[in-house]
């Protein structure tokens, strides 16, 4: 290993950050990633965004099915209000630099390190014998999307802070190992009232695109009815909104909703908590559908609308796979230069 020489060198502002085509999109992947996507784009910001269809095969997926939900996915970047001309949007598996750099990564990183994922654990639970070694990779692939691009900040929700930490070890290593400053140590950009949407059913879970309960979360395909009717069901307490923010402390459910309802009207939880003081949920509910119905209609009806052509999303996706290629491959080819790797192929 060669001693650290560290040459100045700052990273422009890019952001990148993926969503993985594995099921069909919640309220929490809206609120945690897709709204804070948009936000970013609509700043100026350069933004890179991909639906990481190579992550989404870490467990089976039906290949039709997976087909209909990339493009889903797609739909959804759009409807919400990713514009494909001013940022990147593809899937990952057309741009192979991405699955190049992971295997460099896969060579970096510690097993150490990947064992102690908290995703991991959840995820292959008492039967990680029989998971896939890919599903034990992932984060290392998922530092390969970012660095790729040499990303310097990276939106997500609350889940993915951990794999973001994974992510600034493996640049910080791969600097150090090859005495370079050629990956940016990224941020993680968690921000705003509901970083981690919990399940309807359950407020200590997650709310999550493969939860085996439907009524665990909303998803973006839902019409007005079902989420009014998910909202209604929603597991709460029998106590009041409270008066303060305090008073949501050891109330799981009842901070869910409220956190919710904070980042759909894009006011803070102290000023839902001030509105509702007092209030039952039978009040507050209906409150929180109508405000969701008339945030994730128009989404919904665009999406229904863009998914009548699938060849123009696969279009945009091939387009949008192209501008990132070309910002991908000269850095993994700097890459392979600084592994010394002979690159004398003609391309
Ligand atoms: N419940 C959530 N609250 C806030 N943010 C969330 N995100 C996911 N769930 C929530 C954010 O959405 C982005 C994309 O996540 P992903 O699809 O790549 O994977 P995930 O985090 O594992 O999401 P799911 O829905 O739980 O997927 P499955 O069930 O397939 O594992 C990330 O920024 C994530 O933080």
């Amino acid at each position: 290993m060669s001693e650290p020489v560290q040459t100045p060198q700052t990273f422009p502002t890019r952001i990148f950050s993926g969503i993985q085509p594995s099921g069909g999109l919640t309220l929490g992947n809206y609120l945690g990633a897709l709204k804070r996507f948009v936000e970013k784009q609509d700043e100026g910001i350069e933004t890179i965004y991909c639906l990481v269809d190579m992550h989404a095969i870490t467990v089976w997926q039906e290949p039709e099915k997976l087909r209909q939900q990339t493009r889903e996915g797609a739909a959804a970047f759009i409807a919400a209000g990713i514009d494909p001309k001013r940022s990147i949007l593809f899937n990952q598996s057309q741009v192979s630099a991405h699955v190049e750099l992971g295997w460099i990564f896969n060579c970096v990183a510690r097993m150490g390190w990947m064992s102690r994922m908290t995703q991991w654990k959840d995820k292959a639970g008492k039967n990680a014998e029989a998971q896939s070694l890919g599903l034990f990779a992932y984060p290392s692939l998922m530092a390969a999307d970012i660095l790729v691009y040499k990303a310097t900040h990276v939106p997500v929700g609350e889940d993915q802070k951990q794999h973001l930490e994974l992510c600034r070890d493996i640049a910080i290593k791969f600097n150090n190992d090859y005495g370079v400053n050629f990956f940016p140590v990224v941020e993680p950009v968690i921000e705003g009232a509901a970083t981690r949407v919990m399940s309807l059913r359950d407020g200590t879970r997650k709310m999550s695109k493969s939860d085996p309960s439907d009524q665990s979360r909303i998803n973006l395909t839902d019409n007005a009815d079902m989420i009014a009717a998910k909202i209604r069901k929603a597991k709460t307490d029998p106590l009041p909104l409270p008066d303060s923010v305090e008073g949501l402390k050891d109330r799981p459910e009842a901070r869910n909703l409220v956190s919710i309802y904070a980042a759909l009207s894009g006011h803070s939880v102290a000023k839902v908590v001030h509105d509702f003081a007092g209030a039952q949920f039978g009040t507050f509910k209906p409150a929180l559908a109508d405000l969701a119905v008339a945030t994730l209609t128009p989404i919904t009806t665009e999406m229904n609308r863009l998914m009548q052509d699938p060849a123009e999303i696969d279009r945009i996706l091939g387009e949008g796979a192209e501008r990132a290629d070309a910002l991908a491959r000269p850095n993994l080819e700097q890459v392979y230069d600084i592994l010394g790797m002979i690159r004398s192929r003609r391309r």
